[in-house]
């Protein structure tokens, strides 16, 4: 129902910005039985929803910001669900321009962390509050239960957060969302989310070409094996998908769709954002990285293009027992995941510290369990891991991921190295193995690397019997000294 915008302030939510996030959103409210004012900058996404759709709920249909923020019960709350980047800055500046002290302004939208600190900061001095909120689960999500990731002042969120509940995913009667923390928290954990779906989406990609490349299964062939692991513990969103898409066919050609479409993969920026932000933290995030990189490499088409031909030297046999290396294969991406998984609580809590933002890796794991696009039964597990102890030291030491990858460990060795002797690219997978190698090594070459350090520019190093820093007099009679 629409309702007419004379009636006065009666709207329980405002959204602006009505293209297919913010327009999906507006009606899970209103589905919700809230009463939605919508508003865009250009009027026909307005009408167009409300034309469609307005039958769902109850809407109220404005053209200003003023009349817009008119139609709010106090305190207000509007979403804003515009392009990220400077078009937020300008509809915040008209918002708050129309707004009152204790009103509530909520980005929805992608937004870079340190944006949201910026705007959260200047907002608070105009009496303001205003929210960052990751919101993930795609078109789909929105409409019908996304993970919600919101930060901003704890007060706000006794405002908003009942509303916010009302529409994201539910898992066990649980909703997939709740207050993270303060000022950029919720983006920040929007944009770690988001990563890992980078280094999840590649290392799927990696068995998926192993299985083609290695053991000459078709794209028929390879869903069947997807769809099958997605009855076990790789139980996922994306696995489950990855198997819808490669059973598509192609109208045009009667060719699989995937063997059709171009291997230059794309991306907008926000796996990009979570390798920037974990080398500033100093966290080694790289599976994410690798995932990032390769969708670089990708892309680099002509590159690739001149490349094709160069020497793959000797190439070994490809393997005879194909359910081994399917289980192989298995069991790789599942370590590999961990690891992913692990970096990215890492980086979660590196953040956290460096930003006083007190965040609760169990939380996070329990609102990721539904809605959100790396959604999986394994999320289970990371909640339990993180309730029996909230200060572990990394996921990959959790008893029951532990044990995970002891089973796994074999199997993610052969697929490494038998790729590498196949000449098949396995950067996720490999670099997964060797960060954990690298964990659990009792040396680093890192005592080479200091020395190397205090070589050429006198930047000392430590030693493993004695407290202090030390230098050695190299260009001189080599003798140590105390630094
Ligand atoms: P878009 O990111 O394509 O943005 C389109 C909307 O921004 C339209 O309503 C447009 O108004 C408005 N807009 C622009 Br562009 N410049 C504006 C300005 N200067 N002032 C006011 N409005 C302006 O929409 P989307 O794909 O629905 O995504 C919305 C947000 O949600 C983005 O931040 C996105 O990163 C985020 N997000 C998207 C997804 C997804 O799966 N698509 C998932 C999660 C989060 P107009 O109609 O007048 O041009």
């Amino acid at each position: 129902m629409t309702i007419d915008n004379t009636e006065g302030a009666r709207a329980q939510i405002g959204v602006t910005g009505l293209a297919v996030m913010g327009s999906n959103i507006a009606r899970n409210f209103a589905r919700h039985g809230h009463t939605v004012a919508l508003h865009n900058r250009s009027i026909a996404k307005t009408d167009a929803l409300i034309a469609e759709h307005g039958s769902e709920g109850d809407f109220v249909r404005t053209e200003t910001i003023e009349e817009f923020v008119g139609a709010l019960q106090k305190p207000r709350r509007v979403l804003i669900m515009v392009k990220a980047g400077d078009p937020t800055d300008a509809v915040i500046e008209e918002l708050a321009a129309a707004m009152e002290p204790g009103d509530i302004i909520i980005d929805g939208g992608n937004a870079l962390y340190t944006d949201t600190i910026r705007r959260e900061a200047s907002l608070r001095e105009r009496g303001l509050h205003f929210v960052g909120a990751g919101i993930s689960g795609g078109e789909e999500g929105a409409l019908n239960g996304p993970s919600i990731m919101p930060g901003g002042p704890k007060e706000s969120y006794a405002a908003l957060g009942p509303l916010l509940e009302s529409i994201a995913a539910q898992v066990d009667g649980t909703p997939c969302c709740t207050h993270i923390g303060p000022d950029g928290s919720g983006h920040f954990v929007k944009m770690v989310h988001n990563g890992i779906e980078y280094a999840d989406m590649q290392l799927i990609g990696e068995a998926y070409n192993l299985l083609g490349s290695a053991l000459g299964y078709d794209a028929g062939k390879i869903a069947d094996v997807f769809t099958e692991w997605n009855g076990g513990d790789l139980e996922s969103y994306l696995v489950e998908i990855t198997a819808e898409v490669l059973r598509q066919t192609d109208a045009k050609t009667g060719k699989p769709l995937v063997d059709v479409i171009v291997d230059a993969a794309e991306q907008k920026g926000t796996g990009r954002w979570t390798v920037k932000s974990a080398l500033d933290l100093g966290v080694p995030v790289t599976g994410i990285a690798e995932a990032v990189f390769a969708r670089a490499l990708s892309g680099s088409r002509q590159q690739r293009k001149a490349a094709v031909g160069l020497a793959s030297g000797v190439l070994a046999d490809k393997p005879t027992d194909a359910a081994q290396f399917t289980e192989d294969i298995r069991q790789a991406l599942y370590a590999s995941k961990v690891v992913a998984y692990a970096q990215g609580f890492d980086q979660i809590a590196a953040g956290s510290a460096e930003y006083d933002w007190d965040l609760h890796p169990a939380d996070l794991a329990t609102i990721w369990r539904g809605g959100c696009i790396i959604r999986a039964r394994f999320l289970n597990r990371i909640k339990d891991a993180y309730d029996e102890n909230p200060t572990l030291p990394s996921l990959i030491l959790a008893p029951y991921f532990r044990d995970a990858i002891e089973t796994a460990i074999d199997s993610w060795r052969r697929v490494v190295s038998t790729a590498t002797l196949l000449g098949i690219p396995v950067p996720a997978f490999a670099s997964s193995l060797s960060y954990y190698d690298a964990l659990r090594a009792e040396r680093l070459p890192a005592a080479l690397t200091q020395g190397q350090r205090d070589f050429f520019g006198a930047h000392t190093y430590e030693r493993v019997d004695a407290e202090g820093k030390f230098h050695t007099l190299w260009s001189g009679d080599r003798s140590e000294v105390r630094a």
